[in-house]
C-alpha cells in the first residue's frame, strides 16, 4: 500500500512552510505543479513548477474564481489506479495522476474576522479548493491529501522513505474532510448572520395562509368538509427581521400571511421592536382573553397564562377590573408579563398598567387618555388588533421534515348545562358559573392544566408539568389561603385519584374535569368522600 510520490499539486493560501516543501520534494525529484501565486512563490525561490493552466489548458479565470476546476486535475486525482479501466482512461485522455495534493483555503474566518465588506467575504468562500481536498480524500488509497502546514513534516518524510502509506493517507483523508465540514460550517453561520437582504421577500414557508393545491388526487377520501387538502402551500410575506429568535443565537424574522387577522397584523402603537418571544406570547394572550365574550383579561409570562379574569360585579370600569383581578391571581409571575385585553384599555387600566413592568399590552383599541399615560413608559410594546381579530381556523406545527396541521380548538360550548354530576351535590348557580369560568380559562393552560378560580378569576395556575398531580400542587401552592372554597377544573381527566387528592386537601368546593379515565371510579370515590361537587364535560381541552 506504499504510494510512490512521484506528482504533487499544491495550491495554497497560507504560504508558512512552502517553500521547504516545495525544496523537499523538488529535491527527491518530485514535479509540481501549482496555481497562481503559489506557483509565483515557489518560482521565485529558483524551484521547478509547473503552471495549473499549462496541465488544463484553460487560463485561471473569472478573477481566479476558476483555477483547478477542471478534468484534466480532478480526473489526474481521482484516477483509482489499482483499476486497469482507470488507468487506460487516463492514458486515452492524456492525463497524468497526482499522487499528492496539498492545499489550504481560501481564509474565510480571517476575512470575516477582519471586518471585510460582504462582497470580500463571499470571494473568500472557497470552492476549487475543497473540490481538491475532498476529491483527494475519497481517492486516499492513490493520494495522500495534506491541508494543514503542521503536517508537512510528515509528508515529507514519506516522500523520502519512498512514499506515503495507506495509515497516512487515511489520517490525513480524515483530517481533510474534517477541514472541509469546518470550513462550510463557518460560511453557513456567517450567511446566517449577514445574508437576510438576500431573503426572497415573497417565500413559501410554513406559516400563514393555506392555499389548497391543484392536485385533486386523494379527496374522494377524505369527508366533504375536511379542511385538509392533498397537499398545502403556505403564502406569507417577510414582514420583519427580528433582533433574533428564543435566544440571542438565533436568527428570526417574522412572516405573515395574506388577508390573516391575527397577533402578525395587530399594529404596534408604542415602543421597542417586537421580540419572538413577545409575539409568542402577545398571541397566548390574545387567544386566552378572546375566548371570553365578557370583558377579560389574560397575563401571559412563558406562553402560559398566570391570571385570567373577568370583570368583578359592579364595577364603573370592567377592563380595568379585570385587569386587577387577573394581575393579582399570581403578582409575582406578572411582573414582566404580556397582557391582553378583549376590550379597549381604558385610561384607570392604563395607570395600573403603568406601575407594573409589562413587555407588551395588547387589546382591540386604547382610549386616547390611556395612550398618553402608557406612552410616557417607555419599556411597554403597545399593540393594537383589528376589530376584526379572528383566531385561524387551522394551527400550523413545524415538525423536522414535515408539517401537523389541527383545527383550532374552538370549542364554544363552555355552559354546564351539558355536564354530568359524577360526584357530590348539584352546585349552586354562583359555583356553576365559576365552574364555567375554570373550564374556559383552563383551555389556555399548557400541559396538565389545573386553574383554579374564584369570583370570576383565576387564583392559581398549574401548568407546563409532566404529570397532573405536580401541576395540582402548583396550583394550590400558587393560590395559597385561596385555594379554600375555590373551584378548580383539569383540561383533561384525572388518571388517579392523587392529584384530585390534593385539591380536595386544599379545601376546594367543586371540581369540573373531563372525566374517561379507567380509574374514574376511584376519583368518584375521593370527591364523594370529601363531599365536593365534581362534573364531567366530556370533552377535553390538551393544549401543549
Ligand atoms: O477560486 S476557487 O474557488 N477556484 C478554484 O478553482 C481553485 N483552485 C484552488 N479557489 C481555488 N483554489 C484555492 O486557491 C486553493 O484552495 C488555495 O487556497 C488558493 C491558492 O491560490 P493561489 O495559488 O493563487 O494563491
Amino acid at each position: 500500500d506504499l504510494v510512490p510520490i512521484t506528482r504533487a499539486l499544491i495550491s495554497v493560501s497560507d504560504k508558512g512552510g512552502l517553500l521547504e516543501l516545495a525544496g523537499s520534494l523538488a529535491a527527491s525529484g518530485v514535479e509540481i505543479v501549482s496555481t497562481g501565486s503559489t506557483a509565483a512563490t515557489i518560482r521565485a525561490a529558483g524551484h521547478d513548477v509547473t503552471d495549473v493552466s499549462a496541465v488544463t489548458g484553460f487560463p485561471e479565470s473569472l478573477d481566479g474564481r476558476v483555477k483547478t476546476l477542471h478534468p484534466g486535475v480532478h480526473a489526474g486525482i481521482l484516477a483509482d489506479l489499482r483499476l486497469e479501466s482507470h488507468e487506460s482512461q487516463l492514458n486515452d485522455l492524456g492525463i497524468e495522476a497526482f499522487q499528492l495534493v496539498v492545499v489550504n483555503l481560501y481564509p474565510f474566518v480571517e476575512t470575516v474576522e477582519s471586518g471585510a465588506e460582504p462582497a470580500e467575504v463571499i470571494e473568500q468562500i472557497d470552492i476549487g479548493g475543497p473540490a481538491l481536498v475532498r476529491a483527494s480524500a475519497k481517492n486516499h488509497a492513490n493520494v495522500a491529501i495534506v491541508v494543514d502546514p503542521a503536517n508537512y513534516g510528515e509528508i515529507i518524510d514519506a516522500v523520502v522513505a519512498g512514499g506515503s502509506t495507506l495509515k497516512l493517507r487515511q489520517k490525513l483523508a480524515s483530517l481533510a474532510f474534517e477541514h472541509t465540514a469546518d470550513y462550510d460550517l463557518s460560511v453557513s453561520a456567517w450567511f446566517t448572520e449577514n445574508v437576510y437582504d438576500q431573503w426572497q421577500d415573497d417565500v413559501e414557508i410554513l406559516e400563514g395562509d393555506l392555499m389548497e393545491d391543484d392536485d385533486e388526487t386523494g379527496d374522494d377520501d377524505l369527508p366533504l368538509d375536511s379542511p385538509f387538502p392533498d397537499g398545502i402551500m403556505i403564502e406569507a410575506e417577510r414582514d420583519a427581521i427580528l433582533r433574533y429568535g428564543e435566544n440571542s443565537h438565533q436568527a428570526a424574522a417574522l412572516y405573515v400571511g395574506e388577508g390573516g387577522r391575527g397577533i402578525a397584523q395587530a399594529v404596534q402603537l408604542h415602543g421597542k421592536e417586537m421580540s419572538y418571544n413577545n409575539y409568542v406570547d402577545a398571541d397566548a394572550a390574545v387567544r386566552a382573553a378572546y375566548d371570553f365574550s365578557e370583558p377579560a383579561v389574560a397575563i401571559v409570562k412563558h406562553s402560559n397564562p398566570c391570571g385570567i379574569a373577568v370583570a368583578g360585579p359592579k364595577t364603573p370600569d370592567s377592563i380595568a377590573s379585570a385587569h386587577h383581578r387577573a394581575h393579582d391571581c399570581d403578582s409575582m409571575s406578572a411582573f414582566g408579563g404580556v397582557i391582553a385585553a378583549n376590550r379597549p384599555v381604558t385610561l384607570a387600566m392604563a395607570e395600573t398598567v403603568s406601575h407594573i413592568f409589562t413587555e407588551v399590552l395588547v387589546a382591540p383599541g386604547f382610549e386616547p387618555e390611556a395612550l398618553t399615560v402608557l406612552m410616557a413608559k417607555k419599556n411597554i410594546r403597545l399593540l393594537e388588533l383589528p376589530e376584526d381579530y379572528e383566531r385561524s381556523s387551522l394551527e400550523l406545527r413545524q415538525i423536522s421534515g414535515g408539517l401537523l396541521v389541527q383545527q383550532t380548538d374552538t370549542f364554544d360550548d363552555f355552559s354546564s348545562e351539558g355536564w354530568t354530576l359524577a360526584a357530590g351535590p348539584e352546585a349552586d348557580a354562583a359555583t356553576r358559573a365559576d365552574l364555567e369560568f375554570a373550564w374556559k380559562a383552563c383551555r389556555s393552560v399548557k400541559s396538565n392544566a389545573i386553574l383554579l378560580a374564584h369570583a370570576g378569576a383565576s387564583v392559581g395556575v398549574g401548568m407546563g408539568q409532566v404529570n397532573r398531580v405536580d401541576s395540582c400542587h402548583l396550583a394550590v401552592s400558587r393560590a395559597g389561603d385561596r385555594a379554600e372554597g375555590s373551584v378548580a377544573a383539569s383540561d383533561a381527566f384525572f388518571p388517579f385519584a392523587d392529584g384530585l387528592q390534593v385539591l380536595l386537601d386544599a379545601g376546594v368546593t367543586a371540581v369540573v374535569q373531563p372525566g374517561g379515565s379507567v380509574r374514574d371510579e376511584e376519583v368518584i370515590a375521593a370527591a364523594n368522600e370529601a363531599g365536593v361537587t365534581m362534573y364531567f364535560t366530556g370533552e377535553r381541552h390538551f393544549f401543549h
